[in-house]
């Protein structure tokens, strides 16, 4: 009788698990994070070729957008001002960065299963200067695209990351690098900000 009862339990329990990550999935919100982990500009110059600063290495500020709005687009698609990115890194005396800076979106327009999702990220990299304005180094579109599948239903709240990938340079691409990781799991409406009925 007692095992009965707890068999029911479990069975209730593993019901009430599967239908809430069933209904979880099948809504389709993913969260997205993009991980960069190099940035490499050994020769330390800035997008017309002259050196960041005359005596010293860069300074780079790394500033990133997750574009989901306007992916097809020609850089910079939607982040159109500066403020539109997020600060991501910044080193002082540095041509070469490794690093494990994240950035994470939330994809609140629901992508089904087998759909292709196309993302752009777009990155800014300057030099900072404290007299002058800040250079430009170059700017970055690393272009990828997600199609959710079934294991996506399966996956735990961390997803696997991709492998290495590089950004495409605007200004110097084959003279200066950035690469990345990406990674989506998927997350409730709620998350979304959307209420449950
Ligand atoms: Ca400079
Ligand atoms: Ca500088």
């Amino acid at each position: 009788m007692a095992s009965q009862f707890s068999f029911l339990v479990l069975h209730t329990v593993l019901l009430t698990y599967l239908s809430s990550t069933l209904a979880m999935y099948s809504e389709g919100y993913f969260r997205l994070e993009v991980l960069f982990t190099h940035f490499d500009n050994t020769d330390g110059k800035i997008f017309n070729g002259k050196r960041c600063d005359a005596m010293t290495a860069c300074d780079p500020i790394i500033y990133a957008y997750i574009d989901l709005e306007e992916p097809a687009a020609p850089y910079p698609g939607k982040a159109k001002r500066l403020r539109d990115f997020q600060q991501l890194v910044s080193e002082t005396g540095k041509n070469v960065i490794i690093m494990n800076a994240k950035m994470v979106k939330d994809m609140c327009i629901p992508v089904l299963l087998h759909q292709q999702k196309a993302v752009a990220v777009r990155a800014e990299v300057r030099d900072r200067d404290y007299f002058t304005p800040d250079d430009l180094i170059d700017e970055f579109d690393c272009r990828f695209n997600f199609i959710p599948k079934p294991g996506s239903l399966l996956e735990s709240a961390t997803g696997t990351w991709s492998s290495v990938q590089s950004c495409q340079a605007i200004n110097r691409p084959n003279k200066i690098s950035l690469s990345f990781r990406w990674r989506a799991y998927p997350i409730m409406a709620s998350d979304c900000g959307y209420t449950v009925v």
